[in-house]
Formats: structure tokens, C-alpha cells, sequence
């Protein structure tokens, strides 16, 4: 099984959360953020953290996150895939769909933590923001496949926050450009304008965090917004 699904789990019990939907016990965690701001190593000092804690956790992403919904991710992501926009959110969902039911929700009724890379936001920004300018028609789409089809939305959203251009020099020293990061500037100025429209719309749910700095910084970062987020010592 690959890095991003893999389950940790402790003996030691849980501290409860609160949950308005549903009965279960482990907490949903995403993270979200424009190109290269540093989820990848984030999420990993997160992960050590909740290892020292004794919290069990399991590491997921999306697109992707179950076997069904890696295969749509290899599509959505593959630069000769030539789709239209409205395609391209439906297979979205079709991935987030199958990933709730075979891997988020199992592991959140377990107890386990779920701290996943990207969810919705992902998409309001990436498609509603990056694709359709934050069209108002688009994101009543967006809302209501959500609604549809999201039982289950983060508890803590942590959104990485990094000016466009830094995140995207930073990205461009890595492999091959997929077939989002091929975008042009303007469309991840777009996606980074959606992240910030969310954060406000929703503040008690999204954690905006300084994403510069060094790893460590960033990671002591992350790890006091989930403590005074989640009530965790
Ligand atoms: P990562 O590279 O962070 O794994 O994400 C894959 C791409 O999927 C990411 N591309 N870039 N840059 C953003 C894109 N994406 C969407 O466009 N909509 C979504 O809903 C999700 C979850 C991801």
C-alpha cells in the first residue's frame, strides 16, 4: 500500500471529539494549500506528533485515497487527458465519493484519525476559483455535489498559505509538471484567491497557517493550531 493510505494505529485511547453528523470518533483533518507550499513535509510533522501522542491516525489524499479513486487520479492528473470542466468535477467527486465510503468513513467510525491532503476546498478553489473565476453558477454546483454526497466534512482544515509565486518556484524544482501544475500563473493566483474566500467564509472551520519558514517552523505552526483547534494537550 502506498504512503498515503497508510493506517497507524495505537493503543491508546482516543480524547473525545464532538460531531454534529456523525456517531463516530476519530477526527477528520485536511489539508489544503496552492503548489508548493510544503503540505507533503506538513503533513508528515503532523503525522510524528500524533505518533508521540498515541493517536491513531491514517494518512490519505485526494484525488485519490482508496484503490478505485487512485485509478481516477492518475486520469485527472495525466497531462494527455483532455476533458472539459464539468468532466473533470464529476470525476472528482466520483473519487471523493468512493474514498469516503471505503476509507474515510470506516476509519473515522473506528476511532481513527483521518488527516487527509486536499479535500472540497480543493475543489471550490481549483475549480470554482482556478477554472470558472469564482462563477457563482459553478460553485452552486460545487455546494450541492457536496451536499449530495459529502457526509462527512473536516472538523480542522489547515490551509498553507504561501504568495503564488513562492510556492510555485518551490514547486517547479521538483519532477514533471502534471496536468494542473502545466496551469499558468494566473490560474493558481485564481485558486489562491479561492482558499482565502474560504478561509473567511468559514473561520471556524479553516486554520489559515504561515507557510514560510523551514519545516520545523512550520510544523511547531501546525501542531499548536490543532492543539487549540481539537483540545488536544
Ligand atoms: P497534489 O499535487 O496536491 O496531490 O494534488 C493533485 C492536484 O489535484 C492538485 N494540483 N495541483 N497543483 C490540485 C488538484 N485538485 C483539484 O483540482 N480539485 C480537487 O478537488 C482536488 C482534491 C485536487
Amino acid at each position: 500500500m502506498s504512503a498515503p493510505m497508510q493506517d497507524h494505529l495505537s493503543q491508546t485511547t482516543l480524547s473525545k471529539q464532538t460531531h454534529d453528523t456523525m456517531p463516530n470518533q476519530g477526527c477528520f483533518i485536511s489539508f489544503e494549500g496552492t503548489e508548493g507550499v510544503g503540505k507533503t513535509t506538513a503533513i508528515e510533522q503532523l503525522c510524528l506528533r500524533l505518533e508521540d501522542s498515541g493517536i491513531p491516525y491514517l494518512r490519505t489524499r485526494e484525488p485519490g485515497g482508496s484503490p478505485f479513486a487512485e485509478r481516477l487520479r492518475e486520469i485527472l492528473l495525466d497531462p494527455a487527458t483532455d476533458i472539459n470542466d464539468d468532466t473533470e468535477l464529476l470525476l472528482l467527486f466520483a473519487a471523493r465519493c468512493d474514498h469516503l465510503q471505503q476509507v474515510i468513513i470506516p476509519a473515522l467510525q473506528r476511532g481513527t484519525w483521518v488527516i487527509c491532503d486536499r479535500f472540497t476546498d480543493s475543489t471550490i478553489a481549483y475549480q470554482g476559483f482556478g477554472r470558472a473565476h469564482g462563477d457563482e453558477a459553478v460553485r452552486a454546483k460545487i455546494d450541492a455535489l457536496i451536499e449530495q454526497f459529502v457526509p462527512q466534512l473536516p472538523e480542522l482544515t489547515l490551509w498553507l498559505d504561501l504568495p503564488v509565486l513562492e510556492g510555485m518556484a518551490r514547486a517547479n524544482k521538483r519532477s514533471a509538471a502534471d496536468r494542473f501544475e502545466q496551469q499558468a500563473t494566473e490560474f493558481f493566483t485564481w485558486v489562491h484567491t479561492g482558499f482565502d474566500v474560504l478561509a473567511t467564509q468559514y473561520p471556524e472551520r479553516i486554520q489559515r497557517v504561515d507557510a514560510s519558514g523551514n519545516a520545523d517552523e512550520v510544523g511547531a505552526r501546525i501542531w499548536s493550531t490543532v492543539q487549540d483547534n481539537l483540545d488536544i494537550k
